[in-house]
C-alpha cells in the first residue's frame, strides 16, 4: 500500500501507544473496534497505521510517534496532505510535525525548483564560490531614481544577486513593473561599465488571484527573478507559479511570518520540513533562512537541517540555501564553514552600512570569500583590502579558515 509516513514529537503524554492509535484512526477512518467486519474489510486500505513509537533517551517526557497515512485518502497536493497528516492534530496538545517521508510516487507529484543552484550559476556563470546577495533598504516612500542609485551602487559592488525587501508592496513611487524595466537598464549599465553581472529578485506580492498574470507579465519584462513571500500565501502558490511555464523565473522563497509556524519546540513544524523539504519539493531555486550567527538567529542544528534538505541528495534539483539576517563580511569563514559554497551570503545591512556606502560593503564581501578560499585569514586579506579593513573594524570578524 502506498504511504506517507510523518514523524511527530510528543511532550508528556502517559499513554503513547493509545495517543499513536488514536492519531492512525482520528486522522483516517474516525474509529475501528467497533465497526462491524465488513466494514473493517473495506475500509482497512484507507486507516492509518503506527509505524513506530520511540521515547527520546536524554529527555523522558520526549518520544516520537511515526504514523503512516494512505495516499489513497488525499488528493496529491500539500494542502490536502498537510491537513491529513497535521490538520486537527496540529490543535491537539504539545505535538510537533517533524517530517515526512514522501514516497517515490508521491514525489512525482512535486516539481522541485526548475533551475536550482546548477540552473542559477549557470545564469551568473560563477561556479567557484557562494554567491553574494544583497538587499535593497529603505526603499518605502522613496521614489524610483532612489532605488535605481541603490540598485547600481550594490552592483558596482559586485555583488551577484540584489532582491527587494520583503516589507516592499505594490506602491506608487516605485511600481512592480517599472522596478523590473529601471532595474533591467541599469544593471545593463553596470555590466557594460565594470563586466559584472547582477540579477535582481523583484518582489511578487498582492492578491493570489493576481499572482500569476503579475508574474507572466515580470517575465515578459525581462524580470531576472521573483521573490516571493511564500509563507504568507502558503505553499501550493508557490508550487503554481513553479509549475507556470509562462512564468518559468527562478524562484526565492522568503521565510517571513514561518516563525509563527516553526520556533516553538512543543508546537508546529520542524524548521527542515517547512523551509527546507516542502519548500523545495514545491520549487523554490533559493531559500531564505536565519543564519545561527546574526540579528534574527536561529540555532546552529535547525539552520543546518534546513540547509540540509534543500541540497541533499533526492529526485530533485537542490535549492540554494540563503543563511540570512543581520550577516556582515566578518561572518563570511563561519557561512563558508557551515554551508559550503553551494550557498548564498546574503546581507542588507552588512552591505549598506559600510562606510564606503553600497559598493564599499558588497566589495568587503567579495573580498572576505575570495580571501576565505584561499584559505587565509580574513585579517590578512584587510591587509590588502581598504574596504574589508574597514569593515572588520566595524563588525568585527569571526575568524576561521576554509
Ligand atoms: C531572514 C531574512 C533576512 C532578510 O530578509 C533581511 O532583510 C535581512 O536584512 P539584514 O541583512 O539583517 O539587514
Amino acid at each position: 500500500m502506498s504511504e506517507i509516513i510523518a514523524t511527530y514529537l510528543i511532550q508528556e503524554e502517559t499513554n503513547l501507544e493509545k495517543k499513536a492509535e488514536e492519531i492512525a484512526l482520528g486522522l483516517t477512518v474516525g474509529s475501528w473496534t467497533n465497526l462491524p467486519e465488513l466494514e473493517k474489510t473495506q475500509l482497512l486500505k484507507h486507516k492509518g497505521r503506527v509505524v513506530s513509537i520511540e521515547g527520546i533517551s536524554e529527555r523522558q517526557d520526549q518520544s516520537l510517534i511515526r504514523i503512516a497515512y494512505p495516499t489513497l485518502n488525499f488528493s496529491n497536493d500539500l494542502p490536502a496532505i498537510l491537513v491529513t497528516v497535521f490538520g486537527k492534530l496540529s490543535l491537539d496538545g504539545k505535538i510537533k510535525l517533524l517530517d515526512l517521508q514522501f514516497n517515490k510516487a508521491l514525489k512525482r507529484a512535486f516539481p522541485g525548483p526548475r533551475f536550482g543552484i546548477e540552473g542559477i550559476r549557470e545564469r551568473l556563470n560563477v561556479y567557484d564560490r557562494p554567491l553574494l546577495m544583497s538587499i535593497f533598504k529603505g526603499i518605502i516612500g522613496k521614489d524610483l531614481a532612489f532605488l535605481t542609485e541603490q540598485l547600481k551602487q550594490q552592483a558596482l559592488g559586485m555583488v551577484d544577486l540584489v532582491k527587494d525587501d520583503e516589507i516592499l508592496f505594490e506602491n506608487e513611487l516605485t511600481p512592480f513593473e517599472k522596478r523590473i524595466t529601471a532595474g533591467k537598464q541599469v544593471l545593463q549599465e553596470v555590466f557594460e561599465q565594470i563586466g559584472h553581472r547582477t540579477l535582481y529578485a523583484v518582489n511578487l506580492t498582492g492578491r493570489t488571484s493576481k499572482l500569476r498574470d503579475q508574474a507572466r507579465r515580470a517575465r515578459e519584462l525581462g524580470a531576472d527573478l521573483l521573490l516571493f513571500n511564500v509563507f504568507s500565501y502558503g505553499l501550493d502558490v508557490l508550487q503554481e507559479l513553479r509549475e507556470d511555464d509562462e512564468i518559468a523565473l527562478p524562484l526565492m522563497a522568503h521565510p517571513a511570518v514561518s516563525g509563527a509556524l516553526t520556533s516553538s519546540p512543543y508546537y508546529g513544524i520542524s524548521h527542515s520540513l517547512l523551509l527546507g523539504k516542502l519548500l523545495r519539493y514545491a520549487g523554490a531555486d533559493l531559500g531564505l533562512f536565519p543564519s545561527p550567527y546574526g540579528t534574527v538567529a536561529l540555532e546552529k542544528t535547525a539552520a543546518l537541517s534546513i540547509a540540509e534538505e534543500l541540497t541533499k541528495e533526492d529526485d530533485f534539483k537542490r535549492t540554494f540555501p540563503v543563511p540570512s539576517a543581520g550577516i556582515h563580511p566578518g561572518l563570511v569563514p563561519l557561512l563558508i564553514r557551515d554551508f559550503g559554497i553551494d550557498s548564498v551570503i546574503n546581507a542588507g545591512g552588512g552591505v549598506h552600512g559600510h562606510p564606503d556606502g553600497a559598493r564599499g560593503g558588497g566589495m568587503a564581501f567579495r573580498q572576505a570569500i575570495d580571501t576565505n578560499l584561499q584559505g587565509k585569514l580574513l585579517s590578512e586579506g584587510a591587509k590588502h583590502y581598504p574596504e574589508l579593513q574597514k569593515a572588520l573594524k566595524l563588525w568585527g570578524n569571526a575568524e576561521v579558515t576554509a
